[in-house]
């Protein structure tokens, strides 16, 4: 398995399946099968890892590079917030299946700590 960046958001989509609901103009989300092999899947889940990248970028300035994207989530979108927490488990989860040992304990405290601080700056705008 590769660490293809639209990994994190089927694997969201396929443990959580009630995350499907903010999807449904993607089209075919009705297996495992369908929800790796759909285009749109694929390339939003680009999009949010592109976006992930960002944070780490400017690790000293998450919540405002994501002040946007909570008013987009919160507002327009409707998202919970309890989602972005559960993607953030499911990025470390692939990170662990791609690299194995060398994704140390140590590299997992790392990755935890940034996750749940996207999630956190995400929720900014419900609070
Ligand atoms: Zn999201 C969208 C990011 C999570 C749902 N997002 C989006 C975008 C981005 C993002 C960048 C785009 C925007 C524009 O276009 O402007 N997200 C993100 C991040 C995260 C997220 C970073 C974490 C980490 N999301 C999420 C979740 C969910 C979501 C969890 C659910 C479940 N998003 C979403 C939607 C949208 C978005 C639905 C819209 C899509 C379309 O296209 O329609």
């Amino acid at each position: 398995v590769c660490l293809c960046s639209c990994l994190p958001l089927s694997r969201l989509l396929i443990v959580y399946p009630w995350t499907q609901r903010f999807f449904s103009s993607f089209g075919n989300l009705s297996s495992p099968t369908a929800i790796i092999g759909n285009p749109k899947v694929r390339a939003h889940g680009k999009k949010v890892l592109t976006s992930f990248g960002e944070a780490v970028k400017n690790l000293d300035n998450i919540k405002a590079t994501y002040t946007k994207l909570s008013e987009l989530h919160c507002d327009k979108l409707h998202v919970d917030p309890e989602n972005f927490r559960l993607l953030g488990d499911i990025l470390v989860i692939v990170l662990a299946a791609h690299f194995g040992r060398e994704f140390t304990p140590a590299c997992q405290a790392a990755w935890q700590k940034l996750v749940r601080v996207v999630a956190h700056a995400l929720s900014y705008k419900y609070r």
